[in-house]
């Protein structure tokens, strides 16, 4: 069934014929429908890449030296795919990330913009970013959202340098032709967070529930490590000890474009997980172990980030006989969800 013709190349055409067509922006299909639509099984240009902590720190470190906030806005070096082209600035095709370095007593300006966008800390201690007037503590391990259209700046009161990985839906916002920015004022007055904090709890105001689209901005490592050590206390071995971070008032996904979760394999564990359309992202919080993606080893730590093409081949291998190895990742599932495509490309 999937037995299909040849169709050719733009040369079997007279090359008069093809001109003609150009000259009127006209361009024959057959000669790239085999690769626009190649036949049982999608393509990607995006490889299996790891970005190591122990090379980025200290390029991120100089960059603090070389470039003062006020010449960057955000200093932020980029985790680029070379499958990809390193220029176009993608992990995925629709995932953007980034190590962002702020110095103590920094401020990176007040703004908001159409892409989503999330921070996974790495480093450091007394940095805060305001999201919507709202005050987010930001501590090892945290997720902590900037959805589309919220006022967001990173403010830091701490020592020592502070360093977070930034995740956007950068790239399928400029495919689209909608990614812009708006700068404002600093937010004043931010307020810490009134819902979700600890009890799954919300304020009511004269006898009305608050609503929000986006009701939960931060969460915290520390209770989601709790919860992946519970639920690893009950799952049996062979199955993958994970957690999604969901929109606690619809259960969907935290954010529109990207699926995020947290994952737990316990000491000496290993897994091969499910083929999967969407293409993920995984960032170490904490121990080592090595994947292999497509046949490819990836060996990994903490604060080490790596990258799983959609439909790819995936194990994952806890290098510890002691300790846990726990991942925050990041997927493109919703997109795929969106779009229809996922239960053909996952069924
Ligand atoms: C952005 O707004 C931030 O707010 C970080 O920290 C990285 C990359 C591209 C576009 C906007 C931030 C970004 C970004």
């Amino acid at each position: 069934m999937n037995d299909l013709h040849d169709l050719g190349t733009l040369q079997d055409l007279p090359a008069d014929y093809v001109d003609a067509l150009r000259a009127v922006n006209l361009v024959p299909l057959w000669p790239s429908l085999r690769s626009l639509i190649p036949p049982g099984a999608a393509r990607t240009a995006t490889q299996p890449t790891c970005w190591r902590w122990s090379a980025i720190r200290p390029l991120l470190l100089q960059a603090g030296e070389l470039t003062p906030m006020e010449k960057a806005e955000r200093r932020v070096l980029v985790l680029a795919n070379p499958g990809r082209g390193l220029d176009n600035l993608q992990a995925s095709s629709c995932i953007y990330l980034g190590m962002q370095l702020v110095l103590p007593g920094e401020t990176a300006p007040n703004h908001r913009h159409t892409p989503n966008a999330a921070r996974i800390v790495v480093e450091g201690e007394g940095a805060c970013t305001i999201v919507g007037g709202e005050k987010c503590a930001m501590r090892h391990g945290d997720l902590v959202l900037t959805p589309t259209g919220l006022w967001h700046e990173h403010r830091h009161e701490g020592e020592g340098p502070f360093i977070w990985l930034d995740v956007l839906d950068l790239p399928l916002m400029v495919y689209l032709d909608v990614s812009f920015v708006l700068q404002g004022d600093a937010q004043r007055d931010p307020r810490p967070p009134a819902a979700y904090g600890a009890s799954g709890v919300v304020p009511r105001i004269n006898g009305e529930r608050t609503s929000s689209a986006h009701p939960q901005l931060r969460y915290d490592w520390q209770r989601t490590r709790e919860a992946l050590e519970a639920l690893h206390r009950q799952t049996p071995r062979e199955q993958l000890v994970e957690v999604v971070y969901v929109n606690p008032e619809t259960g969907g996904d935290c954010l529109a474009t990207i699926a995020f979760s947290a994952m737990m394999l316990g000491a000496g564990e290993e897994h091969s997980c499910k083929r999967m359309s969407p293409a993920r992202v995984f960032h170490v919080i904490e121990g080592h172990g090595h994947a292999q993606v497509d046949g490819m080893r990836i060996d990994f730590g903490p604060a080490d980030t790596f990258c799983v093409p959609g439909f790819a081949t995936l194990e994952l291998a806890n290098g510890s006989s002691a300790k846990p190895l726990c991942f925050l990742t990041a997927d493109e599932s919703p997109v795929h969800r969106k779009l229809g495509v996922y239960e053909m490309c996952n069924g």
